[in-house]
């Protein structure tokens, strides 16, 4: 696959990581970055050699929001008749297999909001989280005022988003923004290590995994109950589900096939 506005590697042959590559811009997300970025996520979901996805960007900017030169001139009319930029956006929520994001630099405005629809954020230690849209005269437009409050409370997501202040990594991960914060040069490393370890649980598991999370988000606490119970009782039809019990039973390895 080649891109202009991203670039993308495999690691270990597992591993798809894609990079968001307008460093002069800091990264800023433009319609065809966030079109490219939905083909690869697509493309890397239907892969059956890719068990998880990092997105990253650079060091200084994971992205500093969406292209503030592209927006500027569009007015009421243009932005609701076309939808503006919805669609682009939209599609990692469609993606099965684990995404993180691997953070370090500026994630401000649909930066942190892209980090957010990724399943875990890892940050560098030069992290900096923030909502600055107010300062725009514009309010955060692709689920900052839906995923914030949910991730950090309330109480912080007011701040962030009215205040417009930028969050370090250190307070991303005490409010629960971030899964962990390494070093920054370790950033990648500890990324894939993690995305590694998904990699070698059985498939089926892990893609339900997410799933059964995703939907406590959606619902209510038994609705939400449920569905996990649901999804729990079909793992016992795989293949993986008697070999991870018998081999933990024998004390010896598994050997999972993703059936
Ligand atoms: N857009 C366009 N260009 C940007 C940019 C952005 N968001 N952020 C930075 N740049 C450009 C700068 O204009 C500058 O370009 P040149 O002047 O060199 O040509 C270059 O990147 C370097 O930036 P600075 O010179 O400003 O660098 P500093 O280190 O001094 O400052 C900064 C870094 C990140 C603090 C600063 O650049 C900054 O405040 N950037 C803007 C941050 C921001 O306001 N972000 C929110 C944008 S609004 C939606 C989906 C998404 C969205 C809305 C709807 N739907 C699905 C409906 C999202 C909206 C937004 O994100």
């Amino acid at each position: 696959m080649t891109f202009e506005f991203i670039k993308t590697r495999i690691e270990n042959d597992k591993v798809a990581i894609i990079t968001l590559d307008r460093p002069k811009q800091l990264n800023a997300l433009n319609t065809d970055l966030m079109i490219e970025l939905g083909q690869a996520l697509k493309d890397y979901d239907a892969d059956i050699h890719i068990g998880c996805i990092i997105i990253t960007g650079n060091e200084k900017a994971f992205a500093a929001g969406a292209d503030i030169a592209a927006m500027k001139n569009y007015d009421f009319a243009d932005v609701y008749a076309t939808d503006f930029i919805t669609k682009d956006w939209e599609i990692i929520r469609q993606i099965r297999k684990p995404v993180i994001a691997a953070v370090s630099g500026f994630a401000l405005g649909g930066g942190c909001e892209l980090a957010m629809m990724c399943d875990f954020i890892i940050a560098a230690d030069n992290a900096k989280f923030g909502q600055p849209e107010i300062k725009l005269g514009i309010i955060p437009g692709a689920g900052g005022t839906q995923r914030l409050p949910r991730s950090v409370g309330k109480s912080k997501a007011m701040d962030m988003i009215l205040t417009a202040r930028m969050m370090s990594a250190q307070e991303a991960e005490q409010c629960g923004l971030v899964s962990r914060v390494v070093p920054l040069d370790k950033l990648m490393i500890e990324t894939i290590e993690a995305a590694l370890t998904i990699c070698a649980y059985p498939r089926l598991a892990v893609l339900a995994a997410k799933e059964s999370v995703q939907r406590s988000f959606e619902s209510n606490l038994s609705d939400g109950v449920m569905y996990e119970r649901r999804l729990f009782h079909s793992l016992f039809s795989t293949y993986d589900q008697k070999e991870g019990m018998d081999a933990f039973i024998n004390k010896r390895s598994p050997l999972f096939k993703n059936k």
